[in-house]
């Protein structure tokens, strides 16, 4: 088996668990935070057999597309702890993916 775990923007994760559960597949969804932009994003750990993967993988892609290059306000510690807003430019969307190998799969 192999754990999918894949960081995905909050606003796509309800229709990628739903998808998800629609087809089958189990998912556990976390609550997370990215450490760039420190702003909430959405961990999905899914545990699924070896010759589905690409399956999990191709729903994620349809939910999860690459949005416009957004604005957004970071700050940066100066001296004296004055915090600096500062404008930066990245881009949103899409998924970051994690395919892990399962040593075991144990429900008691
Ligand atoms: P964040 O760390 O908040 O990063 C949000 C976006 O900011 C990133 O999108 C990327 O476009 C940009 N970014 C991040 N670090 C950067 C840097 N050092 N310099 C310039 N731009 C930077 P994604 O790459 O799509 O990542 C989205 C979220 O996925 C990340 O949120 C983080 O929570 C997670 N992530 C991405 N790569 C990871 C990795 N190798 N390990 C663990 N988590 C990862
Ligand atoms: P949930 O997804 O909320 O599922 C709760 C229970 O509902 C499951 O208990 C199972 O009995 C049933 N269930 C879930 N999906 C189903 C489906 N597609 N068809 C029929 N019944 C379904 P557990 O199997 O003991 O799982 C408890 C929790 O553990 C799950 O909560 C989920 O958060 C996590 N989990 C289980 N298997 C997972 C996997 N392969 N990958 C990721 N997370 C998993």
């Amino acid at each position: 088996m192999k754990l999918i775990v894949a960081i995905v923007q909050d606003q796509d994760s309800p229709s990628l668990v739903e998808d998800l559960t629609e087809k089958e597949f189990r998912v556990t969804k976390l609550a997370s935070t990215g450490g760039f932009l420190k702003s909430g994003n959405t961990t999905l750990l899914i545990g699924v057999e070896d010759e589905q993967v690409d399956n999990v993988l191709m729903v994620v892609e349809e939910n999860c597309k690459t949005r416009e290059i957004t604005t957004s306000l970071l700050t940066v510690t100066m001296p004296g702890d004055t915090y600096i807003p500062y404008p930066l430019e990245v881009k949103v969307g899409g998924a970051t993916v994690f395919v892990l190998d399962i040593e075991k799969h144990i429900r008691v």
